[in-house]
């Protein structure tokens, strides 16, 4: 039986996504929008190029609901990107009233969907969506642990001179500056990356800057497009996560999820190593933090918390 992916949000990203998941043969797409035309024509053009490109799923577009039932897996990116100068945070007013209306649509006509939120500000909206919704937390994830720690192998790559595939690390916590590049958990071809430092193969300088770059990753492109945000690495990394719970690869990977007591954390979302597989997260990994990290992680998640009360001083539902 064909999977059914629901794209709620038909923009940059969720153009992206629709793109992906056709050229991988995962599912079936319905690309959902208010915009309906932009749903409609993506998914009318994408499903042109199945001839050249040979794949085989149906991809319709819709701002209907009922178009969206019973899905297995809905990526959701309604909501407004960032201009130069903003923060992910001052998108929260906006991106909260949104992900309210988008919460109502999803519950009735997919509650058994696993369900990816990728808007911003990410950590904060992804608990909202949870909270509005009422779906399982097992079964509403963040998508933005996956993309940081892609910005960060690849500058490390670019660094080292060493092929991306070599390199294994995690970026965790909150998705804002306070974002915590795990240097305990990177390898580089199998060794530690303070072990390069120390033999002076990388300067401590020169992996200060890769980390700050990382945190400052979104920005950096924002300021290039001047008109939107990144779209191709966050759309890769919806489809990992959407392709982990499909194909129950049970991969280690980081995504925000709820945390209840994990990592000395109480109930708050936030990017942490977990296991998906065809049943959501099945399991949050509990990394060893040096006492850097656990400082470090312990001040993203103060990042959050304190954006998600500023989310419940908007909204007094989400207490
Ligand atoms: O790592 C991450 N999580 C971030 C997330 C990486 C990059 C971008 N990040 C955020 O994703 C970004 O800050 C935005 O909040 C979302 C979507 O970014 P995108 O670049 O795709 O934005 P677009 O191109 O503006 O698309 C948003 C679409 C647009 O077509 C609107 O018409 C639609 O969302 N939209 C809605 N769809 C459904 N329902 C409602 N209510 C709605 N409102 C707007």
């Amino acid at each position: 039986m064909k999977k059914k992916i629901t794209l709620i949000g038909a923009g940059q990203i969720g153009g992206t996504l629709a793109h992906l998941i056709a050229l991988k043969g995962l599912a079936d797409v319905v690309l959902f929008d208010v915009a309906a035309g932009i749903a409609k024509g993506k998914a009318l053009d994408i499903a042109q190029s199945s001839p050249v490109s040979g794949f085989n799923v149906n991809l319709t577009g819709t701002d209907n609901y009922e178009d969206t039932k019973n899905s297995d897996v809905i990526i959701i990116t309604a909501g407004v990107p960032r201009k130069p100068g903003m923060t992910r945070d001052d998108l929260l007013g906006i991106n909260l009233k949104i992900i309210k209306q988008v919460a109502e649509g999803i519950k009735k006509t997919s509650p058994n969907a696993f369900v990816i939120c990728i808007t911003n500000p990410l950590d904060v909206i992804v608990m909202a969506l949870q909270k509005y919704s009422g779906l399982p937390k097992n079964k509403v994830v963040g998508m933005a642990g996956i993309l940081d720690s892609s910005r960060f192998i690849y500058f490390l790559s670019e660094e080292l001179r060493v092929p991306v595939q070599k390199i294994k690390s995690f970026v965790l916590g909150g998705h804002g500056d306070s974002m915590v590049a795990m240097l305990g958990s990177t390898e580089i071809e199998g060794k530690k990356i303070m072990d390069l430092v120390r033999e002076g193969k990388l300067t401590q300088e020169k992996l200060d800057k890769i980390v700050d770059r990382t945190k400052k990753g979104g920005a950096e492109i924002v300021k290039y497009l001047e008109k939107g945000s990144a779209f191709y690495a966050p759309a890769a990394s919806g489809v990992e996560m959407a392709e982990c719970y499909l194909s129950d690869l049970k991969k280690k990977i980081p995504c925000a999820v709820h945390l209840n007591g994990e990592y000395g954390t109480q109930n708050i979302y936030a990017g942490v190593p977990v296991i998906i597989g065809s049943k959501g997260v099945e399991k949050i990994v509990e990394l060893e933090l040096s006492k850097e990290e656990r400082k470090n992680f312990d001040n993203s998640i103060k990042a959050v918390k304190e954006l998600f009360d500023a989310a419940k001083k908007i909204d007094p539902e989400l207490v």
